[in-house]
């Protein structure tokens, strides 16, 4: 990988782990973040050594938020017309699954992030919220959107218009992330599962992250015939064959990610 400035990234086997790297400024997400984060997961998705995502912060921060001191000073037709921060949804378009590792806070943007990711696991200090209503201002990169589909609309409210923070065991309550890990575990039992979920054929993991993806914006009869299409077109691989055949032949498959 190139030298970057504001995250670091590693191989772990067959997955990538990304780590925000501004400690001082509690990883707030700033421009030229969103940018390296844009180009590694571009270069990864394309990379076939590799099969799976973490991304993670530090133990006190997993994001907090996007750069307040950068969007400080902005007015409404700068932000038009750069259209700030519609790049952060290019995450949205990664083929291979990623897990956000979230210890500690994920405000605003870094919430807003984590829901972008198909897997959410926290440490047992983690806090999340969408502190923008303290700002002036409100979640700008799918935090209303995203949110309400993931905690039903009473929460979404709450959660939105007090700008309180939930912690790890509401958010787990919530479902709003998968499980609570001790902190200083989190990135290893991340790994764990990326390394699974990683093992698997690559076009096979591509198609169930797309479908379910799908579901939240399309309707349940559309999105069962979404489902449908991407179940026969599996039948158009060498590892659908393989899995099948390993199976009946009581042997262990051999993923070609063909
Ligand atoms: N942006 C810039 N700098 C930040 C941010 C941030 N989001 N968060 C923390 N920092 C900086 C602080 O300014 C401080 O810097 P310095 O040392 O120079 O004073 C340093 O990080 C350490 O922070 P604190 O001293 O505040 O640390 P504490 O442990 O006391 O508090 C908190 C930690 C609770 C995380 C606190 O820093 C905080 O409340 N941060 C801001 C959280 C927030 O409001 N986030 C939402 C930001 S807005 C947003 O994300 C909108 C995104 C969508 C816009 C879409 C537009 C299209």
């Amino acid at each position: 990988f190139s030298t970057y400035n504001f995250i670091n990234v590693t191989q772990k086997g067959k997955v990538a782990l990304i780590q925000f790297n501004r400690p001082k400024a509690m990883n707030a997400l700033c421009d030229g973040l969103i940018k390296e984060l844009n180009q590694v997961t571009q270069e990864i998705d394309g990379n076939p050594e590799y099969g799976s995502i973490v991304i993670t912060g530090n133990e006190k921060a997993f994001a907090a938020g996007a750069d307040i001191k950068e969007m400080q000073d902005k007015s409404f037709p700068q932000v038009q017309n750069i259209q700030m921060l519609a790049s952060w949804e290019n995450l949205t378009n990664i083929k291979k699954p990623i897990i956000a590792a979230v210890n500690g806070y994920a405000l605003g943007g870094g919430f807003e992030l984590a829901m972008m990711c198909d897997i959410i696991y926290a440490g047992e200090n983690a806090k999340f919220g969408l502190p923008e209503t303290t700002l002036g201002t409100i979640p700008g990169c799918g935090g209303t959107q995203r949110l309400i589909r993931a905690v039903g609309k009473s929460k979404a409210m709450e959660i939105t218009l007090t700008g309180e923070f939930i912690d790890a065991q509401t958010a787990l309550n919530y479902g709003l992330v998968s499980k609570v890990v001790p902190v200083s575990n989190l990135v290893d039992e991340t790994l764990k599962v990326a390394e699974k979920i990683a093992s698997f054929s690559k076009p096979v993991a591509a198609l169930i992250k797309d479908t379910i993806n799908e579901a939240e914006n399309i309707g349940l009869r559309e999105g069962v015939k979404y489902e449908r299409k991407a179940f026969y077109s599996t039948f158009a691989t060498q590892d659908r064959k393989e899995g099948m055949s390993a199976f009946v032949e009581k042997r262990k498959p051999s993923w070609t990610d063909n």
